[in-house]
């Protein structure tokens, strides 16, 4: 199978011409899908739902929810109606007013969905946490800003130190027959009683929508702010990237704690009107096989950390499901490597597309579209409207080919409007002459197509070499006995850095070391001498974030007996 030869489809999708748009894209033409573009009121829960339930879309199904327990489904106009209700409980019991912080833990239940729109409808900005949060994850979060209200369950509530935080002046619970006692609301109780109609609060586009909290590499985690008009790129890059259409079944797999699960889980999809399925409870092979049969999913956005696990659990296994209603499966969060890729045209009969883009970027930067010929490795290029390039330390533009900061210019629509309480951290991100730099390092090839390396902290420089971590673990990855790869420059003093890899093996291999010869020479062979791993390191696992990003500087702290820094977002 020749992966570069694959054809470009032309003529089917949303986005025909990559080039005839590029040419000639604004974001003033992207508002004319909104009402406010009339109106001058902008609010995203009225934009993402109640727009559809006014319209022929009311009886369209909107959520397919499914977990353990639980498979429901709501309508457009149901979910205008359970939004409003959440939206009336928060602001009758909780006095909650545009502006406020409104922060959600709970895991993944259509309640969390209404809450999290009934919260936009007042115009709260609203706070998403991963259930897995500690004491001190939650802390942190809620006290850098300063947030009015939790929205939490009873599992969860120990986890919020309520009182530690003076800001924080109401904690719903929902769950069964909650104790109304201190600042503990019952939600579910006002929910039931709660009225169906609600006015929206309308709000200007740079007013506040959504705050994600992301770490660093040193540091607390940082409070990352989006706003309203963040739609303009959610919309339109669903439309382009995902390519959703009216008679679409789509799933995002991401949890709301990142910024894939409120982006592409909540506003993309419902902004185009387009039927969702979330679902609940852990990951598993099966389950989520069995997931797309069921629901005849046709667009599917995950991750390749979950590719990869799907396919360690065998090929075998996929061909037990009728996968034959998926017509486009898209990846985020970290590289997608060749292998993977391989892989999906073997069992999916589709290409991966991989799509780059950061919580601060608030939506799909650089991506690869449906009618656009794949480069396995490659993110692709950046969307109609954004501006990207390869600059160096002084914000330079580098030449193709060469590898340096992956840079953006600013002025997107979802660019992040500042960092909560922290506007010098937010200045840090430009550079003087208006790039924003992501951290990522990065070349761009003749063509146009854009090429991760890793975080610019990652990068390892090996006698003289500049050798980005990316590569390296994409050739691990092509070796049987690699199930998962992570790679770090350990200081040495002849070389400057050496090529260190921790490896996690696939079942049935035994960690020896003549496997590590094996290894070491396969990268040898397949990429270079001086880029495969000195030293090889096997674990039984390695240490990611919850959204799937292997965790190279805790590998390093580990490496070096350093301090690991916060580790609020690793996995358990
Ligand atoms: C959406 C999201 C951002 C960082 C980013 C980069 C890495 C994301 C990637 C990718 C290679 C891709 N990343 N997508 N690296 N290829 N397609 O992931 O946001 O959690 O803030 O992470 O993730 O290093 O800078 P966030």
């Amino acid at each position: 199978m020749n992966l570069e030869a694959l054809p470009s489809v032309k003529g089917k999708y949303n986005l025909e011409s990559y080039e005839e748009t590029a040419a000639s894209f604004n974001w003033e033409e992207a508002q004319k899908n909104f009402s406010w573009y009339e109106t001058g009121k902008i609010n995203m829960a009225h934009e993402a739902i109640d727009r559809h339930a006014e319209s022929d879309k009311k009886n369209k199904v909107a959520l397919y929810y499914r977990d353990a327990d639980r498979n429901e489904k709501y309508t457009f106009k149901e979910m205008k109606e359970l939004t409003n209700k959440a939206a009336n409980v928060l602001k009758n019991q909780g006095d909650i007013e545009k502006g406020d912080r409104v922060f959600i833990f709970m895991p993944r239940s259509p309640e969390l969905y209404f809450a999290l729109l009934g919260a936009l409808k007042i115009g709260a900005i609203v706070g998403p946490l991963f259930e897995a949060f500690m004491e001190g994850a939650v802390r942190d979060r809620l006290e850098d800003s300063e947030a009015k209200a939790i929205i939490t369950t009873p599992d969860l509530l120990e986890r919020v130190p309520v009182d530690e935080l003076p800001n924080l002046k109401h904690v719903f619970i929902v769950g069964n027959k909650v104790e109304e006692q201190g600042k503990q609301i019952d939600f579910m109780k006002h929910f039931s009683d709660a009225s169906r109609s609600f006015s929206v609060e309308w709000l200007e586009q740079e007013e506040g929508l959504v705050l994600h909290y992301t770490s660093g590499s040193t540091g607390k985690p940082k409070g990352v702010l989006h706003v309203q008009q963040a739609m303009l790129q959610h919309y339109q890059t669903s439309k382009w990237v995902l390519d959703l259409r009216d008679d679409d079944v789509y799933w995002c797999t991401a949890d709301p704690g990142w910024v894939t699960g409120t982006s592409y889980g909540i506003f993309g999809p419902w902004l185009t009107g387009t039927t969702s399925v979330i679902v609940g409870g852990r990951f598993s092979p099966e389950a989520w096989y069995q997931t797309l049969e069921d629901f005849g999913v046709t667009v599917w956005y995950s991750a390749p950390t979950a590719f990869r696990m799907l396919m360690g659990a065998g090929d075998e296994l996929v061909t037990k499901y009728d996968l034959s209603s998926l017509r486009h499966v898209l990846s985020v969060g970290e590289p997608l490597n060749p292998e993977v890729i391989r892989w999906g045209m073997k069992v999916f009969q589709h290409r991966i597309h991989d799509t780059w883009w950061m919580t601060e970027t608030g939506a799909q930067m650089i991506c690869n579209y449906p009618a656009m010929e794949i480069r396995p490795g490659s993110m692709g290029k950046p969307i109609p409207g954004v501006e990207a390039a390869i600059v160096d330390d002084q914000g330079n533009e580098l030449p193709a080919n060469r590898m340096g900061n992956l840079a953006l210019k600013k002025g997107w629509p979802s660019m992040m409007n500042t960092i909560w309480n922290n506007e010098q951290k937010y200045e840090s991100y430009f550079m003087p002459n208006g790039w924003y730099v992501s951290g990522d390092s990065a070349y761009k090839d003749e063509e146009g197509y854009y090429w991760f390396q890793g975080r610019i902290d990652d990068v390892i420089m090996t006698s003289g070499e500049r050798v980005g971590p990316f590569e390296v673990e994409s050739k691990l990855l092509e070796h049987p006995a690699v199930a998962e790869a992570g790679v770090i420059g350990k200081p040495d003093p002849v070389r400057g850095e050496i090529i260190k890899a921790f490896i996690a093996l696939r079942e049935g291999y035994e960690a020896t070391d003549e496997l590590k010869e094996d290894i070491r020479l396969h990268v040898k062979k397949g990429l270079a001498a001086h880029a495969a791993p000195r030293e090889i390191d096997f674990k039984d696992k390695l240490p990611k974030t919850r959204s799937g990003k292997i965790m190279r500087r805790v590998l390093k702290a580990w490496e070096l007996d350093l301090p690991t820094g916060d580790l609020s977002t690793m996995e358990d």
